[in-house]
């Protein structure tokens, strides 16, 4: 029986290549498409459940002679075969439909042609080209270019996992029904991050990927299907840790009510904090995890990471040293801690400073999910795509902007992109995860004067969200802070004259904070502004 293009899965969908750069040698198209679509013996499931027969340099009669073969094995699996660009070779085979590209035939024209049982993907990467398509009748999206590839010649425009969440969006506001892959440079190792972040706030995601490499080149083609295929099904271990809908824009005292109680949890759980760290801070930043009730471990070396990530505790990744060693570093901890689900905050030092700064958060962004960023004004901008115009001199925070309606975008823009919770530290704080956004006007300028103050903060809420993932912005909410109020009243003592008593000082109210709010004390809430 012909297939029902209304029940079509797109959710693991293969793009064929023949060329010998992505196609092994002794391989067939063929080969690889059984192998995919049957999937592997070792993970029941199977594997492709859409295949697109792409052919850049044949004659039409080897095309249809090779697609004609596809199609026999295609229909075995009951699955879909469409042709790429080939509106006649689709005709000739009978098979389920064509994919087309923006330089390829119109839509409408291979709709005549093809009739409304024939499945019509098209190739967009833009809102303007997505609305022609739409116009046009198609039955599916290809999104793309997702990640840089090299296995398509001339791709136009990379769209990262932001395009690709905008594009959702403008899907999403049209109303349209139309269903989504997107391709380009995806794998294993990132498909999961990918379909994450792309979903809209309101929860629209694709509705498959699409790969060529990770499956045509991949040493066993079937068991590589498989795989991806229990990738694309199962949610990601991070997704714990998103807020609720109702959680993103809760009234302030509804957050700060939770306070004692994160507190409380780390006390009792003594979450690992584990940090990959500048070279500058590893002291006081284990002497402030210790205090506020966490177990620190200063461990720069990744290959550690598959071990710690397992201790139920967060990670830091600061870039206040970075090198290309550390980078290296930084991914292999990032992939740890997101397969066990992990929280991870990262802490962009000086992101906008130097190129290699510029450089080293594009990968870090690029390298996992990241649950909280926290950084200083610049740093944070630093962190939209295409980075912020803002010159930062050093590491250290350079003048707040004044545009707060402005910052309050920016944040809650990066927030909704990458999914997550962004803090933004200054003389106010803000932070968002998405919706509302908070500020916390606690602190005292002595955090300022001493280094390392600011990778402290990120210790500081990694214990937080570690011992309290089931509220990440609650969390976050109130390692800031206690973490200030903590500042405020070593600022006060007597026996502070500087920056220099005011360090010890500051340790010791951390440590008397918990303790006073573990024994049921919490008159110093009070002072959260
Ligand atoms: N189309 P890989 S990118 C066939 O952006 C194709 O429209 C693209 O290959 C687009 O999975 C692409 O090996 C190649 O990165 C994707
Ligand atoms: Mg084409």
């Amino acid at each position: 029986p012909p297939l029902d293009k209304s029940k079509v899965d797109y959710s693991l969908y293969l793009v064929t290549d023949s060329t010998p750069k992505i196609l092994p040698a002794g391989r067939t198209v063929c080969d690889v498409v059984e192998a995919a679509l049957a999937g592997s013996a070792a993970a029941p499931g199977g594997g492709v459940t859409c295949v697109q027969y792409r052919e850049k340099h044949a004659d039409t009669g080897g095309m249809i002679a090779r697609a004609r073969q596809l199609h026999a094995i295609t229909r075995k699996y009951g699955r879909p075969l469409l042709i790429n660009d080939r509106v006649d070779v689709a005709l000739a085979v009978g098979c389920e439909g064509v994919h087309i590209g923006q330089d390829d035939i119109d839509v409408q024209t291979a709709r005549k042609l093809l009739g409304d049982d024939k499945i019509i993907g098209v190739t967009v990467s833009n809102a303007e080209e997505i609305e022609a398509a739409c116009r046009g009748g198609a039955d599916y999206l290809g999104i793309g270019t997702v990640f840089a590839t090299t296995t398509k010649e001339n791709t136009k425009s990379i769209i990262g996992t932001e395009g690709l969440q905008q594009l959702l969006q403008k899907l999403e506001d049209i109303k349209s029904p139309v269903k989504t892959v997107c391709i380009g440079g995806l794998n294993k190792s990132n498909i999961s991050r990918v379909l994450w972040q792309s979903t809209t706030p309101s929860g629209r995601s694709v509705d498959g990927v699409a790969l060529v490499s990770a499956i045509v080149a991949a040493p066993e083609p079937g068991v590589a299907a498989a795989e991806l295929l229990r990738v694309v099904k199962s949610p990601p271990a991070f997704a714990k840790l998103a807020p609720t809908q109702e959680q993103l824009r809760r009234p302030p005292q509804d957050l700060t009510e939770l306070i004692p109680e994160v507190i409380k949890a780390v006390d009792s759980k003594k979450p690992l904090s584990h940090n990959m760290t500048n070279l500058v801070v590893q002291n006081i930043a284990a002497n402030v995890a210790l205090c506020v009730g966490a177990s620190p471990i200063m461990a720069n070396y990744g290959e550690e990471a598959k071990d710690l990530a397992k201790l139920g505790g967060a990670l830091v990744v600061n870039m206040g040293t970075v090198t290309p060693e550390g980078l290296e570093n930084y991914q292999k901890a990032l992939k740890a801690y997101n397969e066990t689900g992990g929280p991870i905050v990262y802490d962009p030092v000086g992101a906008g400073a130097t190129a290699v700064r510029r450089s080293a958060t594009r990968f870090i962004l690029g390298a996992g999910y990241i649950s909280v960023i926290k950084g200083n004004q610049s740093e944070i901008l630093s962190c939209l795509p295409g980075g912020s115009s803002i010159q930062q001199r050093g590491v250290d925070s350079s003048a707040d902007s004044s545009d707060l309606a402005g910052l309050a975008l920016s944040i809650r823009t990066l927030a909704s992109q990458r999914r997550n919770i962004v803090v933004m530290t200054g003389k106010t704080d803000y932070v968002t995860a998405g919706e509302a956004v908070y500020a916390v006007d606690n602190g005292h300028e002595y955090l300022g004067m001493v280094t390392g103050t600011g990778c402290c903060l990120g210790t500081t809420l990694s214990a937080m969200v570690a011992a309290y993932p089931q509220d990440g912005l609650a969390a976050v909410l109130a390692g800031l802070v206690m973490y200030n109020v903590a500042a405020e009243i070593a600022a006060e003592r007597e026996d502070v004259h500087g920056p220099g008593t005011f360090v010890p000082a500051f340790l010791d109210e951390l440590w008397q904070l918990r303790r006073r709010t573990v024994l049921g004390d919490i008159g110093w809430l009070g002072r959260a502004r």
